[in-house]
C-alpha cells in the first residue's frame, strides 16, 4: 500500500520536493515527507511556487482519505437528564482527526500559524493536516488587519484537507505567574465565549475545544479547565439552538482533569 504521501521517485512528493527544493530530493519518502513539513511550516505560502499547488492538493487529498477520523456525532453526551452537559461530550485524541462542523485552534497572534518544525502544539497540527490553504487564508486575512491578533477574538477559516468543515482561530492568554490572574482568567474565558458564538454565528452542528492557553502559553491545567466549562455552560445554558460541544483531552492526564472539574461542577 502506498503511504499518505506516495512512494518513491515519480511520486508527487518526489517531485513537488524537487520543485521546491531545487533539485532531486536525496533520502527516501519518510525523510521527504519530514523536508516537506519543514518547508511549508518555516515558510509563507507566498514562496510556495505555482505549478507546486496542484502536487500539493494531490498529497493532502490522499492523506485525508487515509487516515482515520471520529465523528463527533457519535460521541456520547456526559449526561442525557436535561442538564446543559447533554449537549457536552468529552473526547481523548487529537482534534485534528475529529469530524465536527468546527474545531478550536489555540493560535498565536500573528494567525498564521506556528513556524517551528515539527512543534507540538495544536496550531502546528492543525495547519499541518489542514494543508498550506490555511496559512494562506491566515495571511491573507491578517494582511487586510494590518495589527497582531489580539486575545480572546475568533477568526473563522475553512477546514481544508482537516475532517472539521470550520476551523475557529483564538489567541488565548499567556500566564507568565504561577497563578492565572483575573485578567487572564476573563480573557481565557472570552476565547471561550468569542468560538462558541462563532460557531453559532456558523451554523455548525458541533464545535470541539482544545484545551487553550494550557501548553507554550502555560495556563495552569485545572485551572483552565473549570474556566471552559464555566464559559461553556454560560453557552449551553443560555441558547436553546446551541451546537454539540465537544472538550477535547490531549493525554489521559487532561482528560482526568476535566473528569474531576466536571464532577465538581455536577456536583
Ligand atoms: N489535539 C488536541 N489537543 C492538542 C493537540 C492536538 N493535536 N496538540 C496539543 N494539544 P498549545 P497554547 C493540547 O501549546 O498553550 C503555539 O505554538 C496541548 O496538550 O498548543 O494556547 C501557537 O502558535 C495543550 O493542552 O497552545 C502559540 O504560539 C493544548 O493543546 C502557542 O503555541 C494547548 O497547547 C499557543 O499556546
Amino acid at each position: 500500500m502506498q503511504s499518505v504521501y506516495g512512494e518513491g521517485a515519480g511520486s508527487a512528493l518526489f517531485q513537488l520536493l524537487s520543485i521546491l527544493e531545487g533539485g532531486e530530493p536525496r533520502g527516501g519518502p519518510a525523510i521527504w515527507r519530514r523536508r516537506l513539513t519543514a518547508w511549508l511550516t518555516t515558510r509563507g505560502t507566498a514562496e510556495i511556487p505555482s505549478h507546486a499547488w496542484p502536487l500539493l492538493d494531490e498529497i493532502w487529498s490522499r492523506r485525508a482519505r487515509e487516515i482515520p477520523s471520529q465523528r463527533a456525532a457519535d460521541l456520547p453526551r456526559l449526561t442525557s437528564n436535561g442538564r446543559w452537559t447533554d449537549s457536552l461530550s468529552l473526547w481523548r485524541g487529537d482534534i485534528t482527526r475529529l469530524q465536527a462542523g468546527a474545531i478550536v485552534n489555540a493560535a498565536n497572534s500573528g494567525l498564521t500559524g506556528c513556524y517551528v518544525p515539527f512543534h507540538a502544539c495544536v496550531d502546528n497540527a492543525v495547519h499541518t493536516a489542514a494543508g498550506p490553504w490555511m496559512r494562506q487564508s491566515c495571511e491573507s486575512i491578517m494582511a487586510e488587519r494590518v495589527r497582531p491578533e489580539p486575545v480572546a477574538t475568533a477568526t473563522v477559516t475553512d477546514g481544508f484537507y482537516l475532517p472539521a468543515k470550520r476551523v475557529l482561530h483564538t489567541v488565548g492568554p499567556i500566564v507568565h505567574a504561577s497563578a492565572p490572574s483575573h485578567e487572564d482568567r476573563d480573557a481565557l474565558a472570552g476565547c471561550y465565549q468569542a468560538c462558541l458564538a462563532a460557531a453559532l454565528a456558523s451554523s455548525v452542528d458541533s464545535v470541539a475545544c482544545c484545551a487553550i492557553s494550557t501548553g507554550v502559553f502555560g495556563y495552569p491545567k485545572r485551572a483552565a479547565a473549570l474556566v471552559a466549562l464555566a464559559a461553556i455552560q454560560g453557552f449551553l445554558a443560555g441558547s436553546g439552538d446551541a451546537p454539540h460541544v465537544i472538550l477535547v483531552a490531549f493525554t489521559a492526564d487532561d482528560e482526568a482533569v476535566y473528569r474531576s472539574a466536571i464532577g465538581e461542577m455536577l456536583a
